[in-house]
């Protein structure tokens, strides 16, 4: 099963809005002889992938190990339990059931008489299908939240110098959190003060106020560009670009309502989002935030006026505090990164 999970990290970032999946096949004497993957939505599920790697005998009476509930249903593509049981299949073994209403394989494959064992590292399998469980159960984006911080918890000082807080290793790593969420979302205030590039495949900007460049600041030089703006801007924004999609969205409190927002990327098949931004964002988001990547460096600047991570109230009571769950802790180069999630 760990052989299946890292398999199925190989897609990561490429399947949206399917899931991660890996398959090992033993043959009857418990030998790995085929491997496979669903590289992206569309493709060959990833039992498929491995099976299609044997001769049609080659597995007669072996093991197939997935992380998934093999699919019963006509998708983009057929079911594996179909392949599974033409191809003999003895006993398959399965991480997790699938959350997808409409498959239904461990019955499929019961009734044909093979052997099911299930729930295998049960709990590593969920992780890596995170955002698929969120997406099928409630209908929502997956949100997370990166930031990078002093120990003190700052981002920045107060006149906004922030390069660089952590080492390049710990930003190359940022960037490859980035690779796995199908959109990086930020602020007209981060556009203004860093002037970031954001290379990825989708870019969400909050400015409520259209005050960005459209011109020349770079995130507007590529593709795949969503603006959000007030309800009380008069002008029609689209004279400035013709390539960014600009979307009008409700004002809260004079601010964008971040409820809309985030249910707008559903809508736009934006199955998970990653915020990049100051501490008024971050800060206001982390009400929608399923998880947090939270990168700190071993300094301290010692002023409170420096911005802080998460800037979005006042608080007189620690009982008032919003409360975490810690994932996990790396370490890249001298800094930590801190995974945790949102306690519910
Ligand atoms: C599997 N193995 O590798 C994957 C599964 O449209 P389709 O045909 O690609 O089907 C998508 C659904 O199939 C998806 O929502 C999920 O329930 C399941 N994905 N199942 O047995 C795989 N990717
Ligand atoms: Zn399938």
């Amino acid at each position: 099963m760990k052989k299946c999970i890292e398999l199925a990290k190989l897609a990561q970032g490429q399947t949206s809005p399917n899931p991660l999946v890996g398959c090992v096949i033993l043959d009857k004497n418990d030998k790995i002889i085929a491997t496979g993957y669903h590289h992206k939505c569309g493709e060959n599920h990833a039992e498929r992938d491995a099976l299609l790697k044997l001769k049609n005998n080659e597995a007669e009476g072996g093991t197939l190990i997935v992380n998934l509930e093999p699919c019963s249903h006509f998708g983009k593509t057929p079911p594996c339990t179909d392949i599974i049981i033409e191809r003999k299949i003895k006993k398959v073994v399965i991480g997790m059931h699938d959350v997808n209403p409409i498959v239904d394989g461990i019955k499929k494959l019961t009734s044909a008489g093979i052997e099911v064992v299930d729930n295998v590292m049960e709990n590593d399998c969920k992780k890596l299908n995170e955002v698929f469980i969120k997406n099928q159960l409630e209908h929502k984006t997956f949100v997370a939240i990166k930031t990078a911080t002093t120990l003190d918890g700052k981002i920045a000082t107060s006149t906004g110098d922030s390069k660089w807080i952590t080492s390049e290793n710990a930003r190359n790593e940022g960037k490859n959190i980035r690779k796995m969420y199908d959109a990086i979302l930020t602020s007209s205030s981060t556009v203004i003060t860093d002037n970031p590039t954001m290379e990825h495949k989708t870019k969400i900007i909050l400015d409520r106020t259209l005050k960005t460049d459209f011109n020349n600041a770079n995130i507007y030089k590529q593709e795949n560009i969503y603006v959000f703006y007030g309800e009380n801007i008069k002008c029609n924004p689209s004279s400035f670009s013709d390539k960014i999609n600009f979307i009008k969205a409700p004002e809260k409190n004079g601010k964008l309502d971040l409820a809309f927002i985030f249910n707008k990327l559903y809508e736009l098949n934006i199955m998970s989002v990653l915020i990049e931004a100051g501490g008024k964002l971050c800060g206001n988001a982390l009400e929608y935030a399923d998880k947090v990547y939270h990168f700190i460096a071993p300094k301290i600047t010692g002023d409170n006026s420096c911005v802080s991570a998460f800037d979005f109230r006042e608080i007189t009571k620690i009982s008032k505090c919003l409360n975490f769950k810690f994932d996990e802790c790396k370490t890249f180069g001298e800094d930590i990164l801190l995974t945790y999630y949102k306690v519910s």
